[in-house]
């Protein structure tokens, strides 16, 4: 089988779910590094959809976060991320399934509102990883892209209000949610932690999460940060990264090695 490969964008939370389901399987991948804007056409031709994460397995390009799981569960059952157990694995698909719709739209929309009027550190967030040439037209179109963004996702005071609220119970219920093992299905980790947490990240920015944002982080999100950041669910997430967010399996390419390499030489100065 020809090594699999995923179209990404670097800093979004539904490709860290499937970047994550990948390292933890320990599964070599080629990474391909998107400009949001800019990925249309590249991901339209592959799934006839705009968006990512995309991953090509043995010829299939398949497209959505679960579904990309679902089928690196079947070609790499083990280490597994389904529980064996029907009932615990029911109710693992179930909160995936919440965690994807109740929480990932919402924090995003959340997030999005509070860093769009930075876009040095949207442009560093997103586009560091990007060629010279492609982060000088990403900055021609900024003004541009934060209209289409807010547009596209619908961003204004009152929804972010709204998905600020929405994300809140998630992490409320997460808590409530919790078993004594300290994971939620059964005791042990399983596609239903992994889920919440790297949906979570966007907010709580553990320090495991494998892009850097080479910019300070803006203030209002700092704010927020330290406002939330007792909140259990927070705490929760930063100790699944440290637990079980491993070492990446990424296959080095030329590129991606120059941005490993350039990214190490940045950070010492730098927050996520
Ligand atoms: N349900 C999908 C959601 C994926 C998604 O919303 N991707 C966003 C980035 S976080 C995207 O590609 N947006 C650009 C677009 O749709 O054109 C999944 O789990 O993969």
């Amino acid at each position: 089988m020809d090594t699999p490969e995923l179209w990404q964008f670097t800093s979004s939370h539904f490709n860290e779910k499937a970047r994550w389901a990948l390292d933890f399987k320990r599964v070599p991948h080629i990474r391909h590094s998107l400009i949001p804007g800019f990925h249309v056409a590249t991901v339209k031709r592959m799934t006839g959809k705009t968006h990512v994460p995309v991953l090509k397995l043995d010829g299939n390009a398949i497209s959505d976060s679960s579904k990309i799981i679902e089928a690196l569960e079947r070609v790499y059952p083990e280490p597994a991320l389904y529980p064996a157990d029907p009932d615990q694995r029911r109710r693992a698909l179930e909160l995936e399934d919440f965690y994807d719709e109740e929480l990932g739209p919402y924090i995003r929309r959340w997030i999005f509102h509070v860093i769009l009027p930075y876009p040095k550190f949207v442009r560093a967030a997103f586009v560091s990883h990007a060629s010279p040439a492609a982060q000088l037209a990403q900055r021609a179109m900024s003004p541009l892209i934060g209209v289409v963004m807010r547009r596209q996702m619908d961003i204004n005071p009152a929804t972010a209000e709204v998905a600020r609220s929405k994300t809140m119970a998630a992490m409320d219920g997460l808590e409530r949610e919790l078993q004594p093992s300290g994971y939620l299905v059964g005791d042990r980790f399983t596609v239903a932690d992994l889920t919440a947490a790297a949906l979570l990240s966007p907010l709580v920015r553990p320090p495991e999460f494998p892009y850097k944002a080479v910019a300070p982080l803006p203030e209002p999100l700092v704010k927020i940060r330290d406002a939330v950041s007792t909140h259990p669910a927070f705490r929760w997430t930063l100790q699944t990264y440290r637990e079980h967010r491993g070492e990446s399996a990424e296959v080095a390419t030329e590129a991606s090695a120059f941005r490993i390499k350039r990214d190490a030489s940045r950070t010492a100065t730098t927050g996520r």
